[in-house]
């Protein structure tokens, strides 16, 4: 049988997809036919995955979070997911089950990923949705009005899906507290980003719960592997279910057996690239992604403040489709607005020749 090339990267212009980092593809090879789910079987594979998560301890800031002082770091608590969809499922559901209310709710911004929607349908939690402000980050006044005392679960997103923005993290912490609930970050896509930034988003800065954070994003793991931690060992626990026929007595995931190739190019990934190969990849990121801005702007587009890594921009009518004749792998927002995630294959190179075929079509 013909081999298919791998995927060619160079025009893809809005996915949070990437080239894996290469030890990552070796380590995910090695480990393609185990699985983490069995531990007792495959323990060089969990012992990897308890790596994996003591790492996006310390990204997230909860490995330093115990405030103890030197040798006093406690790792989180949590596992590789399928993607962020399984994780932030997951986070809804534990905290369903730990707030054990009739009729639970669950409150997140108008920019929060539609994980969050199926994770409302199969879980039967009520979701609702708040608006978000003139510059698509959670509005908090909305947020305080929507909670109550059946609320589950408030979520902050940091790097938002569309426009790459951070929501006011602490003060939603706050809310989510001051109601009973808990409080989750969907850092899927910025979480690899945020702690090169100012923000207060993680762990250690702000009293969240729990948080999605994905090594198949900017992490440079491959697909699949997304990252779900809980501050407390209580939001695992309450996941896990008995597996009377495995050596291990419980599992706490949704899947059942799963790939250990996520798990091994997690930390493969990791190793290779925490802290300064990270760091200088949202260095770089950021000065292409206000460049590219600046361009447009240049143009006479109308493009969004930049915050994180993603330019959002109006081209006007029919301007992505005649992109994506041309062979540009250009998404829209859902109003509209063409969308740039400058990931680590997008290039000023690539992005010039992008604004070449942009001038011609305009
Ligand atoms: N949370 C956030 C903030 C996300 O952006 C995404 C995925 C998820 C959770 C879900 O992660 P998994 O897909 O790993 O389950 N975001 C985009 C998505 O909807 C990625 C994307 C965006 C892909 C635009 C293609 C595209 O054209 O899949």
């Amino acid at each position: 049988m013909q081999q298919a090339a791998p995927q060619a990267f160079d025009r893809v212009l809005s996915s949070m997809c990437t080239d894996p980092h290469p030890a990552a593809r070796a380590a995910a090879e090695r480990f393609l036919a185990t699985n983490p789910g069995d531990p007792a079987t495959y323990a060089e594979v969990a012992d990897l995955e308890a790596r994996a998560v003591a790492a996006l301890g310390a990204i997230t800031g909860l490995a330093t979070a115990s405030g103890a002082g030197e040798g006093a770091e406690e790792p989180p608590h949590g596992y590789v997911t399928g993607g962020g969809t399984e994780a932030n499922l997951q986070a809804v559901r534990a905290a369903r089950d730990r707030r054990n209310v009739d009729g639970a709710n669950l409150v997140v911004p108008e920019s929060a990923h539609f994980s969050f929607t199926k994770a409302a349908d199969v879980l039967g939690v009520e979701l609702r949705t708040v608006s978000t402000d003139a510059d698509h980050r959670a509005d908090t006044d909305a947020v305080a009005a929507a909670v109550d005392d059946r609320t589950a679960l408030v979520v902050g997103v940091a790097g938002s899906t569309e426009y790459g923005r951070v929501d006011p993290i602490p003060e939603i912490a706050d809310i989510a507290h001051d109601a009973g609930a808990y409080c989750h970050v969907d850092a899927a896509w910025g979480g690899f980003l945020l702690p090169f930034t100012d923000h207060a988003w993680g762990f250690a800065d702000a009293p969240i719960d729990s948080l999605t954070i994905d090594p198949h994003k900017c992490g440079r793991a491959v697909i699949p592997a997304g990252g779900l931690l809980f501050r407390d060992a209580a939001g695992m626990d309450v996941l896990a279910v008995d597996t009377p026929y495995l050596e291990s007595r419980s599992q706490a995931s949704l899947a059942g057996t799963r790939s250990g190739a996520g798990v091994a190019s997690t930390v493969a990934a990791i190793d290779a690239l925490w802290p300064d190969g990270y760091r200088d990849e949202y260095e770089r990121a950021d000065g292409v992604a206000r460049w590219l801005a600046g361009e447009l702007r240049d143009r006479g587009q109308r493009v969004a403040d930049v915050e994180l890594p993603t330019v959002v921009a109006d081209l006007g009518g029919g301007v992505v489709e005649s992109l994506r004749e041309r062979g540009w792998r250009l998404s829209r927002t859902g109003c509209g607005l063409a969308r740039v995630v400058v990931m680590p294959h997008v290039t000023r190179k690539i992005l010039r020749a992008f604004l070449g075929d942009l001038d011609e079509v305009r």
